[in-house]
């Protein structure tokens, strides 16, 4: 006869892992009208009117600002349209992605 004690599995076999959320950073820039850039934010990240003026006053001022997180490619969707709208007006407006750390 044997002594075995068979301990039940406590750790699932596979962990899903959760995927990495990418950041959406508008960039500053010496062209864009503010009021363009505050309608951009709100055309296409559905932010309001004062959360839209504090991501382009932030960026305005220091340079750049997280607009925020999104899946991979869910922030370069958002991120080519947000910049494509500014391109089609004529102007520089940049909206670039990263992964978060
Ligand atoms: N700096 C621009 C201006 O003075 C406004 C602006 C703000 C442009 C934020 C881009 O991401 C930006 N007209």
């Amino acid at each position: 006869m044997s002594d075995t004690v068979t301990q039940p599995r406590i750790k699932p076999a596979l962990k899903t892992e959760r995927p990495k959320l990418h950041k959406v950073i508008l960039l500053n820039d010496d062209f864009t009208p503010r009021e363009f850039v505050v309608t951009v934010l709100k055309a296409e990240f559905h932010v309001g009117e004062d959360l839209a003026h504090k991501i382009m006053i932030t960026a305005h001022r220091r340079g750049v600002c997280v607009v925020a997180v999104f899946t991979k490619d869910v922030a370069e969707t958002k991120a080519t349209r947000a910049t494509e709208a500014g391109k089609a007006k004529g102007y520089p407006l940049t909206f670039t992605t990263e992964p978060e750390e």
